[in-house]
């Protein structure tokens, strides 16, 4: 597809036809590669005229290829492949691929492993761009780093980059299931097609270009609940041909697995961890697995949460859980990512307290093959939750981040709001571990506790949609997600106007309100969803839709009013020393500015306030809701407005449908500030403050509501 794209483009351009509008359904992602115009075109092709490579190996020519693409559609003119250094060459590879790249003796340290220099240089009297690595990886990183440079029409006539990957680990999390079905998946089916492969899908390569492009480095296939067939020869074969498929992109694969996967796989009667049997049969089936893929990841793994099974079943704890298969994949290089997301519905403690009481008492007892994986806050995926106070508790323990791509509580692939916001916030978290300056960021790639070991994982939003991510915008959230996992501290801000750049155009007038309406996407769905610090009020079962009076889950004892706790006197959970206390689990400092009752962030989820209670705003709690949920509306339909002035600007296509998403999401924002406040007002029996309408309808209706829309959304996608 991609390929007759380009073939066409090419053709426009020779016949000067650049400028004639193309089809538009997101399937290129950043990727696009447009012409350039022509006034920036000869300074570009003064660095990019001829590409000058060495050796070849799949990901040097991997790299060739993707710049022999890009270089064609942006600036309309096929790459010669030469050997010859002449002004305008663009010198890619290593040391070792590359005579003219070793004679050139460039210091690579800064590259370190994976990354990549490039240099605008003069090369025996010529001028020229060098592209190089310690590895052929770097190269393929710095090709996609030189296209990003013109794509988003920075100055490439002097550069001086070095760029290395700040996690060892940066990997998606496919939570798929083997019918193809996706766990939290809204945007078509799984990508991966078992019944064809193992044969290779074109579409398989265009996902590993993606990742490549972002420097993502790693892909679980499956999901964390596991099915264990996977495990089975003829999908073994299948996985086999993915892994040689992505290889060239430097993608390495990973699965899911079961600690019961001893019983279910192997046909023992346990699975205990400390059994002698059990701890053979995971060396045997990890030479089994690395036979079949020798360069294999390892296994992520969920264990003792939301009733799969674990290490506590036979009394042992998830330390042990996770030894027996760190070692017996560490002699093949592979690794274990062990999730820190438990609770069970026998615990009617706080829920947010209880990943950090469980492994807390455990830093310093896991492999150091093993990285504990902890989702950004101590719940689950809320619009705004505080970072988990995991972070800074492990100092002895790899651990790393899990970021959820896909939007589960976020409005699915309807609602726009751009992440990058939110990652933001939780990496630049200060946890105040070894004193201030501790950021989440800082822990998370290694610096803090001095670990190599590190990573971030996102859970991916990718599907087979035309357009991947069921959105265009979902799409920045993908791409958000690889530039912060290169690079934690680059700014949410720059991100957003890098993809914006790449995905639609590098005109300012589009540029500038794109970013902004990104920008305040995700504050706006707080706003009309959960303000002030609320979570998990999500209508039965779907995550989607509001639902403060109803269950969150298909799980009984997780009902809403457990997490919000509205009642006569107030609203909010106290989880100050008076309550439960959860904020203790966070350093002094560090609680005494989360559970402020100034900091209106969290005022909800650290603190139980009374609906009269006058907030640092100069509002009561009461009126200060009535006016976030207001606001979070007109914000939509601010967004809406600003979308509708960019019509002509963007293509009709991509324009249309994010129009129509956001008709929907103006639609549900009214619905999630009316059901909620007719909720609440059930409770507070405050009148609405003046100029704020009451909601249209009585509770029972929201209700209904709730109800018909739930059992359209299972219809519709199936979930549960
Ligand atoms: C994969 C939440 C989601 C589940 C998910 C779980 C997890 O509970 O709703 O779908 O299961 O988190 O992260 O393991």
């Amino acid at each position: 597809m991609n390929i007759v794209r380009n073939v066409m483009l090419a053709l426009l351009l020779l016949c000067g036809g650049a400028g004639v509008a193309q089809a538009e359904d997101g399937y290129e992602l950043w990727l696009r590669y447009r012409p350039v115009e022509a006034t920036a075109r000869a300074s570009y092709l003064a660095a990019a005229r001829t590409l000058v490579g060495g050796t070849s190996s799949p990901t040097l020519d991997a790299a060739q290829g993707e710049l022999r693409r890009g270089l064609t559609g942006l600036l309309g003119r096929p790459q010669a492949t030469g050997t010859a250094v002449a002004d305008g060459a663009l010198l890619y590879g290593t040391p070792a691929s590359s005579t003219i790249i070793a004679g050139l003796k460039l210091d690579l340290t800064p590259a370190g492993e994976e990354g990549y220099v490039i240099r605008s240089m003069t090369v025996d009297g010529h001028s020229v761009t060098v592209i190089a690595a310690n590895n052929d990886k770097g190269v393929l990183y710095g090709a996609f780093a030189f296209l990003r440079l013109i794509q988003t029409r920075q100055d490439v006539t002097a550069l001086a980059i070095a760029s290395a990957p700040q996690h060892k680990i940066r990997i998606l999390n496919h939570w798929d299931n083997l019918d193809r079905n996706s766990e939290r998946g809204y945007a078509g089916l799984s990508l991966w097609n078992w019944s064809q492969l193992p044969q290779i899908d074109p579409r398989m390569i265009d996902y590993a270009r993606a990742n490549a492009s972002l420097g993502l480095n790693a892909t679980v296939l499956n999901n964390v609940n596991a099915d264990l067939r996977i495990y089975r020869p003829e999908y073994l074969a299948k996985v086999a041909a993915l892994a040689d498929a992505f290889r060239p992109y430097g993608i390495k694969l990973y699965l899911s697995i079961l600690s019961s996967a001893p019983i279910q796989v192997g046909g023992l009667k346990t699975a205990d961890p400390l059994d002698p049997q059990v701890i053979a049969w995971w060396k045997s089936e990890a030479d089994r697995i690395y036979k079949a893929i020798p360069d294999f990841g390892g296994f992520l793994v969920k264990a003792n949460s939301e009733g799969m099974p674990g290490p506590q079943d036979y009394g042992r704890t998830q330390a042990e859980g996770a030894h027996v298969m760190a070692v017996a994949v560490k002699p093949h290089g592979g690794i274990v990512m062990w999730r820190a997301f438990v609770y069970s519905p026998e615990n009617r403690d706080d829920r947010a307290k209880k990943a950090h009481a469980e492994f807390v008492p455990l830093d310093g007892k896991f492999d150091d093959n093993v990285l504990v994986q902890i989702k950004n806050g101590p719940l689950d995926f809320q619009p705004r939750e505080p970072f988990s106070p995991l972070f800074g508790a492990l100092p002895n323990t790899n651990a790393m981040m899990e970021f959820q791509i896909t939007k589960e509580y976020l409005g699915f692939a309807t609602h726009l709001a751009y992440l990058g916001t939110m990652w933001e916030e939780t990496l630049k978290s200060d946890t105040q571990a070894r004193g201030p300056g501790s950021s989440v960021a800082k822990i998370v790639n290694g610096q803090l506790f001095n670990h190599t070991l590190t990573g971030m994982a996102g859970v991916a939003n990718t599907g087979t949609a035309e357009n991947w991510s069921g959105s265009i915008f979902n799409q920045a959230n993908w791409y958000a997600f690889g530039r912060l996992a290169w690079d934690p501290e680059l700014s949410a801000r720059d991100i957003a106007e890098e993809w914006t750049r790449q995905t639609f155009s590098n005109n300012a007038t589009t540029v500038r309100p794109i970013v902004a309406m990104m920008m305040g996407s995700r504050q706006t769905v707080v706003d009309y969803m959960m303000p002030l610090g609320l979570n998990m009020i999500f209508g039965n079962g779907t995550h989607y839709g509001p639902g403060p009076w109803d269950e969150i889950s298909s799980r009984p004892d997780w009902r809403a009013p457990y997490y919000h706790k509205a009642d006569a006197n107030g609203l909010g959970f106290n989880r100050q020393a008076s309550g439960s206390n959860a904020v203790a689990q966070y350093q002094p400092g560090v609680a005494a500015q989360l559970s402020d009752r100034d900091n209106l962030d969290y005022l909800l989820w650290f603190n139980h306030v009374g609906w009269s209670e006058q907030l640092s705003t100069g509002r009561s709690l009461w009126d200060e809701l009535v006016y976030r949920y207001t606001d979070g509306v007109t914000k939509v339909k601010q967004m809406r407005r600003n979308w509708t002035a960019l019509r002509g600007r963007v293509d009709g296509e991509r324009y249309n449908l994010t129009a129509q998403y956001l008709a929907i999401q103006e639609a549900e924002a009214q619905w999630w500030r009316d059901a909620c406040l007719a909720y609440f007002q059930s409770f507070s029996k405050l009148p609405y403050p003046k100029g704020y309408a009451a909601p249209a309808h009585p509770l029972d209706y929201y209700k209904g509501l709730d109800a018909r829309k739930n059992l359209d959304a299972k219809l519709a996608t199936g979930l549960n």
